[in-house]
């Protein structure tokens, strides 16, 4: 299957009888014999272009029970350079079917090729990184006198569940996959009955890079009767979640269960603080890319703009006129802003907005819904600013996950820090300012997971990612996220 075979098929009849259809269980495609099946939509046009199955609890535990065998007779004791073998080949198949991935990314999720293509080398880039990390998972010894031996290893969890969002299909599986495999773990996910397809296609990528057969599932379907019997079943050691708080709380309760670990990856409402003495033209970029890129559609989109009094009114008006000159249009036109990801998303953001405009929220730009200029379809949101929002507005405590701005005019760099931090949400901030001691002061105090200084997700698979208070616990990526799917085992003897 090629990317090109994708588009002259979707360009012919606007479906996709050529994605695989069936579940990836123990190294091949597998149809259930019920076999009932949902639709998947392109955002673009609001329209259905592919099937895949609708998975059952059934479908669920022969998954597991693969992962499970293949942990214990393969993977666990598997050499670890050999897996680094397997991984840095994974990589490398991964950039090879680059135009694949980021096509079947776009028409599942709607974002803008560009994006996609930079998610799928970002997946290249996590099995790369952690190819590396996996002949480095050293251990430790212990000072225990000369009649003892004392030392600690790190042994694999078993079997991970990867629960992943439809925001970034691509990026969050390999996020998870890479380093749980790196560990020595096997793996079952289950992706958002969204964008079912990428997560697919790399777990077959993965078997022709070398993964023996079990080692890496993949089961569709929706959350109710796919994600929930992954969560709750009992021969999973680990959970790893992306998604809402709401079903955060669900996943978490399941865990509590069987005392199943679980990393939690949630919302955000995350803070960009830009101050009067920064660079202009630096945080205008910053902020445009933080809040619109996947159409806001991210969970440390930079969603409130915390500005400095002294230079609010000048930024705003500078920040509108860049976002009138922003292309809206379907993801495989490459605009500069794709639609949302579905038709209820849609409402829910246009919800937000239309509650705002009636509270009289002083609307700069946007503020409705829309569609792909060139066809008059898909589910599109205007690019959004909403300035002068109160601190206990739903605008600026809620996630919308949508293209719009939330602005918060602070008096000075100390109340900045107070509206930052006025949030339930702590996954990251940013800050703009040229004064490099206020902005570490300001990091250090603002809670949140992360700290982007001048340039907004600056930083890449090296630096631990996750969130505090209600954006979840847990951090993934980098070595840190290496450590989640590792238990650390410590060993004392006596010798003398
Ligand atoms: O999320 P859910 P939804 C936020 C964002 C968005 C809102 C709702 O604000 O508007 O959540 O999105 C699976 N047991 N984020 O409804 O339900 C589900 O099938 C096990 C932020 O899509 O959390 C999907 O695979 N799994 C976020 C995944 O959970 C279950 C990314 C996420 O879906 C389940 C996405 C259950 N009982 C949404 N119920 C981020 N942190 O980036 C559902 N799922």
């Amino acid at each position: 299957l090629t990317a090109n075979e994708l588009l002259e098929e979707y360009a012919e009849t606007g479906t996709l009888a050529a994605l695989p259809l069936g579940h990836f269980i123990d190294g091949a495609f597998t149809r259930p014999a019920h076999n009932r099946t949902l639709e998947s939509f392109d955002p673009g046009r609001g329209e259905a272009f592919a099937r895949f199955t609708a998975g059952t609890a059934e479908d669920v535990d022969q998954a597991v029970r693969s992962a499970q065998k293949a942990f214990e007779t393969v993977w666990r004791d598997m050499a670890p350079v050999e897996r680094a073998r397997i991984l840095q080949k994974a990589s490398q198949l991964i950039l090879e079917n680059l135009d694949l991935l980021a096509v079947t990314e776009t028409l599942d999720s709607g974002k803008p090729l560009q994006e996609a293509m930079g998610d799928v080398r970002g997946a290249a880039r996590t099995f790369e990184y952690y190819a590396g990390a996996c002949d480095k998972l050293q251990g430790d010894s212990f000072p225990l006198g000369p009649n003892y031996i004392g030392y600690a290893i790190h042994e694999p969890v078993g079997v991970t569940a990867h629960i992943i969002p439809w925001n970034f299909p691509i990026s969050t599986a390999a996020r998870g996959f890479a380093p749980a495999l790196a560990a020595g773990c096997t793996v079952v996910a289950k992706p958002a009955e969204q964008t079912p397809f990428t997560a697919l296609l790399l777990a077959k990528i993965l078997s022709e890079a070398g993964l023996p057969d079990g080692v890496c599932n993949v089961v569709t379907g929706t959350g109710a009767e796919t994600g929930a019997p992954l969560t709750s079943h009992p021969q999973v050691d680990h959970i790893t979640f992306t998604g809402s708080v709401q079903t955060g709380r669900t996943v978490m309760k399941a865990a509590a269960e069987d005392i199943t670990r679980v990393v939690l990856e949630l919302g955000g409402k995350s803070p960009v603080v830009v101050l009067a003495d920064c660079d202009k033209e630096q945080a205008l970029d910053g902020v445009i890319g933080a809040i619109y890129e996947n159409a806001g559609q991210i969970c440390s989109a930079g969603s409130r703009l915390v500005i400095e009094k002294s230079i609010h009114e000048e930024f705003l008006a500078e920040l509108v006129v860049r976002v009138k000159a922003l292309r809206l249009g379907h993801g495989l036109k490459q605009p500069d802003v794709g639609p949302v990801n579905s038709a209820e998303h849609l409402a829910k953001i246009a919800g937000f907005v239309d509650r705002a405009k009636a509270r009289g929220a002083k609307v700069a730009v946007g503020g409705s819904i829309t569609q792909d200029p060139a066809t008059g379809k898909g589910w599109f949101f205007e690019p959004t600013i909403v300035d002068a929002v109160a601190a206990d507005d739903e605008l600026a405590q809620e996630e919308i996950f949508g293209p719009v701005l939330t602005v918060q005019v602070a008096e000075d760099a100390d109340h900045a820090l107070e509206l930052a931090n006025d949030c339930q949400y702590g996954l990251v901030a940013g800050i703009y300012t040229s004064d490099f001691a206020k902005a570490h002061r300001l990091a250090r105090k603002i809670d949140a997971g992360q700290i982007y200084i001048n340039e907004y997700f600056a930083g890449g698979i090296e630096v631990p990612f996750g969130g505090n208070k209600k954006s979840g616990f847990g951090r993934e990526k980098g070595l840190e996220g290496l450590k989640s799917y590792c238990k650390t085992k410590s060993i004392a003897a006596r010798i003398g």
